[in-house]
């Protein structure tokens, strides 16, 4: 198995869960040019980290391969099986995570995407910070009261 990975992204939770596994693995480190790269690209056409390849075959987006891998591992314990009430959860949160997070993350650390004028970075950054809080906030809620 091999994860394509960068430093301080959100392939981390990826990396977290082969650590969890303990079978073996390797980790390549990539930067945004070699993202860009025709061998990475035909792993991964989205120009994004993480990518796991494993048996033959390259995944991409977090969520997914993170479900793969507990769907792969059913005795590692990382994760419920499928039909189970904690699963619809499981699916719930991830998706939360990686599709609503996330990308509210992405105007903070490149505001320059979000907007064609350099003068109001410093809104897309503020705007940015109001998504995160109320993110974040959800997440309090669900965990208030939880060991
Ligand atoms: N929807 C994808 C998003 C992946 C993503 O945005 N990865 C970031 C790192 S956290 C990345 O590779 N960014 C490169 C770029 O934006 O150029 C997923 O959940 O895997």
């Amino acid at each position: 198995m091999k994860l394509c990975s960068a430093p301080g992204t959100c392939t981390t939770a990826v990396h977290i869960t082969l650590e969890w596994i303990g079978q073996p693995y390797e980790v390549e480190h990539l930067d945004y040019a070699a993202m860009k790269t025709p061998a990475y690209l035909k792993l991964n056409p989205s120009v994004v980290v993480p990518t796991l390849v494993d048996e033959g075959r390259a995944l991409s987006e977090a969520s997914a391969v993170l479900v793969y891998r507990v769907d792969r591992f059913p005795n590692a314990g990382i994760g419920p099986a499928t039909g189970s009430e904690e699963r619809v959860k499981l699916n719930q949160w991830l998706l939360f995570l990686s599709a609503t997070l996330h990308p509210y993350f992405w105007p903070y650390f490149s505001p320059g995407r979000f907007t064609t004028s350099e003068a109001d970075h410093a809104h897309v950054v503020e705007a940015s910070q109001l998504l995160v809080d109320k993110a974040l906030t959800r997440i309090d809620q669900h965990l208030d009261g939880k060991s």
